[in-house]
Protein backbone atom coordinates (compact mmCIF):
# COMPACT_ATOMS: atom_id res chain seq x y z
CA UNK A 1 0.00 0.00 0.00
CA UNK A 2 3.01 2.38 0.84
CA UNK A 3 3.99 2.37 -2.80
CA UNK A 4 0.49 2.56 -4.17
CA UNK A 5 0.17 5.97 -2.23
CA UNK A 6 3.20 7.17 -3.43
CA UNK A 7 2.43 6.40 -6.83
CA UNK A 8 -0.63 8.46 -6.54
CA UNK A 9 1.28 11.23 -5.32
CA UNK A 10 3.46 11.17 -7.89
CA UNK A 11 1.14 11.14 -10.02
CA UNK A 12 -0.91 13.95 -8.54
CA UNK A 13 2.29 16.33 -8.84
CA UNK A 14 2.58 15.78 -12.38
CA UNK A 15 -0.21 17.55 -12.71
CA UNK A 16 0.60 20.45 -10.15
CA UNK A 17 1.20 23.38 -11.88
CA UNK A 18 3.44 24.47 -8.96
CA UNK A 19 4.89 21.62 -8.37
CA UNK A 20 5.66 20.76 -11.55
CA UNK A 21 7.60 23.05 -14.08
CA UNK A 22 6.44 21.30 -16.85
CA UNK A 23 2.51 20.98 -15.31
CA UNK A 24 2.03 24.87 -15.28
CA UNK A 25 1.82 25.47 -19.15
CA UNK A 26 -0.72 22.52 -18.94
CA UNK A 27 -3.08 22.29 -15.60
CA UNK A 28 -4.61 25.10 -13.60
CA UNK A 29 -5.32 25.84 -9.90
CA UNK A 30 -7.74 27.87 -8.39
CA UNK A 31 -7.78 29.42 -4.61
CA UNK A 32 -10.50 29.33 -2.44
CA UNK A 33 -10.23 32.62 -0.54
CA UNK A 34 -11.96 31.38 2.74
CA UNK A 35 -9.56 31.97 5.11
CA UNK A 36 -9.06 36.09 6.38
CA UNK A 37 -8.15 35.44 9.42
CA UNK A 38 -4.02 35.41 10.50
CA UNK A 39 -2.02 34.82 13.61
CA UNK A 40 0.95 36.43 12.56
CA UNK A 41 2.26 39.43 11.79
CA UNK A 42 4.30 39.80 8.47
CA UNK A 43 5.99 43.42 8.29
CA UNK A 44 5.99 43.07 5.11
CA UNK A 45 1.78 42.51 4.91
CA UNK A 46 -0.61 45.05 5.59
CA UNK A 47 -3.32 42.60 6.42
CA UNK A 48 -6.14 44.09 4.15
CA UNK A 49 -4.20 42.54 1.37
CA UNK A 50 -3.64 39.16 0.80
CA UNK A 51 -1.20 36.78 2.28
CA UNK A 52 2.72 37.50 0.81
CA UNK A 53 2.87 33.39 1.89
CA UNK A 54 1.21 32.87 -1.25
CA UNK A 55 -0.04 36.14 -2.56
CA UNK A 56 0.91 39.38 -4.15
CA UNK A 57 -0.32 42.39 -2.09
CA UNK A 58 -3.72 42.84 -4.28
CA UNK A 59 -6.69 42.68 -2.81
CA UNK A 60 -9.10 39.48 -2.95
CA UNK A 61 -12.21 40.21 -4.57
CA UNK A 62 -14.35 37.81 -2.33
CA UNK A 63 -13.89 35.79 0.75
CA UNK A 64 -16.06 32.75 0.87
CA UNK A 65 -17.81 30.63 3.51
CA UNK A 66 -17.42 26.81 2.51
CA UNK A 67 -20.49 26.36 1.38
CA UNK A 68 -19.40 29.56 -1.49
CA UNK A 69 -16.30 27.89 -2.20
CA UNK A 70 -17.89 24.82 -3.00
CA UNK A 71 -20.48 26.07 -5.40
CA UNK A 72 -17.90 28.47 -6.86
CA UNK A 73 -15.41 25.13 -7.24
CA UNK A 74 -18.56 23.70 -9.06
CA UNK A 75 -18.96 26.41 -11.44
CA UNK A 76 -14.96 26.92 -12.11
CA UNK A 77 -14.70 22.78 -12.78
CA UNK A 78 -17.18 22.94 -15.02
CA UNK A 79 -15.35 25.93 -17.41
CA UNK A 80 -11.87 24.88 -17.01
CA UNK A 81 -11.09 21.33 -17.76
CA UNK A 82 -7.26 21.78 -16.92
CA UNK A 83 -8.55 22.62 -13.05
CA UNK A 84 -6.34 19.64 -11.30
CA UNK A 85 -5.13 21.30 -8.15
CA UNK A 86 -7.79 23.45 -5.12
CA UNK A 87 -5.62 25.35 -3.53
CA UNK A 88 -6.13 27.73 -0.18
CA UNK A 89 -3.76 30.47 0.33
CA UNK A 90 -5.48 32.91 2.45
CA UNK A 91 -6.37 35.77 2.71
CA UNK A 92 -4.64 35.58 5.71
CA UNK A 93 -3.88 32.58 7.24
CA UNK A 94 -5.16 29.16 5.70
CA UNK A 95 -4.85 27.37 9.44
CA UNK A 96 -5.73 30.11 11.41
CA UNK A 97 -9.64 28.97 11.61
CA UNK A 98 -8.86 25.66 10.36
CA UNK A 99 -12.58 24.75 10.73
CA UNK A 100 -13.15 26.54 7.71
CA UNK A 101 -10.51 25.30 5.87
CA UNK A 102 -11.09 21.46 6.52
CA UNK A 103 -14.85 22.41 5.43
CA UNK A 104 -13.88 23.80 2.15
CA UNK A 105 -11.94 20.42 1.45
CA UNK A 106 -14.33 17.89 3.06
CA UNK A 107 -16.93 19.77 0.79
CA UNK A 108 -14.84 19.53 -2.12
CA UNK A 109 -14.10 15.89 -1.26
CA UNK A 110 -17.65 15.14 -0.99
CA UNK A 111 -18.67 15.74 -5.15
CA UNK A 112 -14.82 15.23 -6.52
CA UNK A 113 -11.71 12.32 -5.90
CA UNK A 114 -9.83 13.45 -8.89
CA UNK A 115 -8.76 16.97 -7.56
CA UNK A 116 -5.40 17.61 -5.62
CA UNK A 117 -5.76 19.77 -2.45
CA UNK A 118 -3.13 22.38 -1.71
CA UNK A 119 -2.60 24.86 0.96
CA UNK A 120 0.03 27.20 2.28
CA UNK A 121 0.41 28.79 5.78
CA UNK A 122 2.60 30.23 7.94
CA UNK A 123 2.79 27.25 9.83
CA UNK A 124 2.66 28.67 13.58
CA UNK A 125 -0.55 25.92 14.08
CA UNK A 126 1.33 22.77 11.80
CA UNK A 127 1.92 21.43 15.21
CA UNK A 128 -1.96 21.66 15.90
CA UNK A 129 -2.69 20.25 12.56
CA UNK A 130 -1.07 18.31 10.88
CA UNK A 131 -2.36 15.56 11.44
CA UNK A 132 -5.62 16.10 10.28
CA UNK A 133 -3.91 17.50 6.88
CA UNK A 134 -3.09 14.48 6.13
CA UNK A 135 -5.96 12.36 7.58
CA UNK A 136 -7.87 14.83 5.27
CA UNK A 137 -6.02 13.73 1.81
CA UNK A 138 -4.06 16.95 1.35
CA UNK A 139 -0.62 15.68 0.04
CA UNK A 140 0.93 19.14 -0.91
CA UNK A 141 1.54 21.82 2.04
CA UNK A 142 3.09 25.00 1.83
CA UNK A 143 4.85 26.84 4.60
CA UNK A 144 6.62 30.27 4.01
CA UNK A 145 9.54 30.22 6.09
CA UNK A 146 11.87 33.23 5.80
CA UNK A 147 14.81 32.67 8.74
CA UNK A 148 15.92 29.77 11.26
CA UNK A 149 17.62 32.74 13.36
CA UNK A 150 15.12 34.38 15.85
CA UNK A 151 16.80 37.74 15.72
CA UNK A 152 16.73 38.22 12.25
CA UNK A 153 13.05 36.58 13.05
CA UNK A 154 12.26 39.38 15.30
CA UNK A 155 12.64 41.84 12.50
CA UNK A 156 10.39 40.52 10.20
CA UNK A 157 7.50 39.73 12.46
CA UNK A 158 5.93 42.03 14.71
CA UNK A 159 3.73 39.51 16.66
CA UNK A 160 2.13 35.98 16.65
CA UNK A 161 -0.83 35.13 18.43
CA UNK A 162 -0.42 31.66 19.66
CA UNK A 163 -3.60 29.85 22.16
CA UNK A 164 -4.29 33.38 23.29
CA UNK A 165 -1.42 34.92 23.93
CA UNK A 166 0.51 37.54 22.07
CA UNK A 167 3.90 37.30 21.59
CA UNK A 168 6.63 39.90 20.72
CA UNK A 169 10.33 40.06 19.09
CA UNK A 170 12.55 37.29 19.62
CA UNK A 171 10.00 35.52 21.45
CA UNK A 172 7.58 35.56 18.75
CA UNK A 173 9.62 34.61 16.29
CA UNK A 174 11.29 31.48 18.55
CA UNK A 175 8.10 30.12 18.69
CA UNK A 176 7.33 30.38 15.37
CA UNK A 177 10.14 28.95 13.83
CA UNK A 178 10.17 26.11 16.24
CA UNK A 179 6.66 25.07 15.25
CA UNK A 180 7.44 25.59 11.41
CA UNK A 181 10.38 23.78 11.74
CA UNK A 182 8.51 20.85 13.59
CA UNK A 183 5.52 20.99 11.71
CA UNK A 184 7.50 20.60 8.20
CA UNK A 185 9.36 17.40 9.96
CA UNK A 186 6.05 15.80 10.70
CA UNK A 187 4.29 16.34 7.21
CA UNK A 188 7.32 14.83 5.32
CA UNK A 189 8.10 12.32 6.92
CA UNK A 190 4.61 10.93 6.38
CA UNK A 191 5.05 11.37 2.38
CA UNK A 192 3.52 14.83 2.37
CA UNK A 193 5.14 16.98 -0.24
CA UNK A 194 6.14 19.86 1.73
CA UNK A 195 7.44 23.41 -0.57
CA UNK A 196 8.83 26.35 1.22
CA UNK A 197 8.40 29.72 0.24
CA UNK A 198 11.02 32.37 1.35
CA UNK A 199 10.75 35.79 0.66
CA UNK A 200 14.02 37.58 -0.01
CA UNK A 201 14.01 40.62 2.03
CA UNK A 202 17.54 42.95 1.13
CA UNK A 203 19.33 43.62 4.50
CA UNK A 204 17.23 41.43 6.98
CA UNK A 205 17.55 37.75 5.93
CA UNK A 206 19.04 37.65 1.75
CA UNK A 207 22.65 36.34 2.97
CA UNK A 208 20.82 33.39 5.49
CA UNK A 209 18.48 31.55 3.11
CA UNK A 210 21.08 29.56 1.40
CA UNK A 211 21.28 28.36 5.44
CA UNK A 212 17.70 28.45 5.52
CA UNK A 213 17.69 26.20 2.04
CA UNK A 214 19.90 23.82 3.91
CA UNK A 215 18.48 23.38 6.80
CA UNK A 216 14.99 22.37 5.12
CA UNK A 217 16.38 20.22 2.88
CA UNK A 218 17.93 18.31 5.83
CA UNK A 219 14.31 17.87 7.27
CA UNK A 220 13.24 16.70 3.56
CA UNK A 221 11.11 19.28 1.94
CA UNK A 222 10.37 18.73 -2.00
CA UNK A 223 11.49 22.25 -3.64
CA UNK A 224 12.06 25.64 -2.71
CA UNK A 225 10.59 29.01 -3.83
CA UNK A 226 12.62 32.10 -3.28
CA UNK A 227 10.01 35.00 -3.75
CA UNK A 228 10.87 38.72 -4.06
CA UNK A 229 9.68 40.95 -1.69
CA UNK A 230 6.96 43.42 -2.67
CA UNK A 231 6.33 45.71 0.14
CA UNK A 232 2.89 46.32 0.95
CA UNK A 233 1.78 49.84 1.11
CA UNK A 234 0.92 50.13 4.34
CA UNK A 235 2.44 48.02 5.72
CA UNK A 236 6.32 48.29 7.99
CA UNK A 237 8.09 47.59 5.34
CA UNK A 238 6.39 49.87 2.72
CA UNK A 239 9.59 51.98 2.01
CA UNK A 240 12.06 48.61 1.33
CA UNK A 241 12.70 48.84 -2.46
CA UNK A 242 11.21 45.70 -4.36
CA UNK A 243 13.76 42.48 -4.18
CA UNK A 244 14.82 42.85 -8.38
CA UNK A 245 14.10 38.93 -10.12
CA UNK A 246 18.39 39.37 -11.21
CA UNK A 247 19.08 39.22 -7.41
CA UNK A 248 16.44 36.23 -6.96
CA UNK A 249 17.77 34.38 -9.58
CA UNK A 250 21.29 34.77 -8.20
CA UNK A 251 20.39 33.67 -4.86
CA UNK A 252 18.26 30.55 -6.66
CA UNK A 253 21.48 29.50 -8.74
CA UNK A 254 23.35 29.27 -5.51
CA UNK A 255 20.79 26.90 -3.34
CA UNK A 256 19.97 24.83 -6.12
CA UNK A 257 23.04 23.05 -5.32
CA UNK A 258 21.29 22.00 -2.54
CA UNK A 259 17.59 21.61 -3.45
CA UNK A 260 15.25 22.46 -6.87
CA UNK A 261 14.17 25.42 -7.06
CA UNK A 262 11.02 26.96 -8.12
CA UNK A 263 11.33 29.34 -10.63
CA UNK A 264 7.65 29.86 -11.89
CA UNK A 265 6.20 31.40 -9.59
CA UNK A 266 3.56 34.28 -9.88
CA UNK A 267 2.87 35.30 -6.59
CA UNK A 268 -0.95 34.59 -6.67
CA UNK A 269 -3.76 36.17 -5.17
CA UNK A 270 -5.89 34.76 -2.87
CA UNK A 271 -8.26 34.00 -5.51
CA UNK A 272 -6.70 33.03 -8.39
CA UNK A 273 -8.17 30.63 -10.98
CA UNK A 274 -6.78 29.64 -14.30
CA UNK A 275 -3.03 28.78 -15.42
CA UNK A 276 -0.52 30.51 -13.55
CA UNK A 277 0.22 32.95 -16.02
CA UNK A 278 -3.09 33.95 -16.63
CA UNK A 279 -5.56 35.25 -13.88
CA UNK A 280 -9.06 34.56 -14.15
CA UNK A 281 -10.29 35.61 -10.98
CA UNK A 282 -12.25 38.58 -12.02
CA UNK A 283 -14.33 36.54 -14.19
CA UNK A 284 -14.85 34.01 -11.61
CA UNK A 285 -16.28 36.53 -9.27
CA UNK A 286 -19.25 35.29 -7.34
CA UNK A 287 -21.53 38.42 -8.20
CA UNK A 288 -20.47 37.17 -11.87
CA UNK A 289 -22.01 33.67 -11.47
CA UNK A 290 -25.13 35.32 -10.30
CA UNK A 291 -25.64 37.51 -13.24
CA UNK A 292 -25.16 34.45 -15.40
CA UNK A 293 -27.93 32.13 -13.93
FE1 LIG B 1 -1.82 27.72 -4.69
FE2 LIG B 1 0.47 27.71 -3.62
FE3 LIG B 1 -0.81 25.49 -3.87
FE4 LIG B 1 0.20 26.68 -5.96
S1 LIG B 1 0.07 28.94 -5.73
S2 LIG B 1 -1.45 27.16 -2.60
S3 LIG B 1 1.36 25.81 -4.27
S4 LIG B 1 -1.87 25.87 -5.76
FE5 LIG B 1 2.07 28.57 -7.04
FE6 LIG B 1 1.00 30.88 -6.93
FE7 LIG B 1 3.57 30.68 -6.60
FE8 LIG B 1 1.95 29.78 -4.81
S5 LIG B 1 2.49 30.20 -8.43
S6 LIG B 1 2.13 31.86 -5.34
S7 LIG B 1 3.71 28.73 -5.62
FE1 LIG C 1 0.13 38.49 6.12
FE2 LIG C 1 0.45 35.93 5.57
FE3 LIG C 1 2.12 37.13 7.25
FE4 LIG C 1 -0.39 36.61 7.96
S1 LIG C 1 1.23 35.10 7.52
S2 LIG C 1 0.69 38.53 8.28
S3 LIG C 1 -1.51 36.98 6.05
S4 LIG C 1 1.89 37.57 5.05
Amino acid sequence: PGTTKSQEIIEKTKKHPCYSAEAHHTYARMHLPVAPQCNVQCNYCNRKFDCVNESRPGVTSEVLTPDQALDKFEWVKEKIDQLSVVGIAGPGDALAEWKLTKQTFENIKAVNSDVTFCLSTNGLLLPEYAEEIIQLGVQHVTVTVNTLDPEIGAKIYKFVVYKGIRYEGVAAATLLLKNQLSGIEYLTKRGVLVKINIVMIKGINDHHIPAVVKKVKELGVFVTNIMPLIPAPGSAFEHFSQTSMKEINELRNVCQLDIQQMRHCQQCRADAIGLLNEDRSQEFRMCNRQIAE
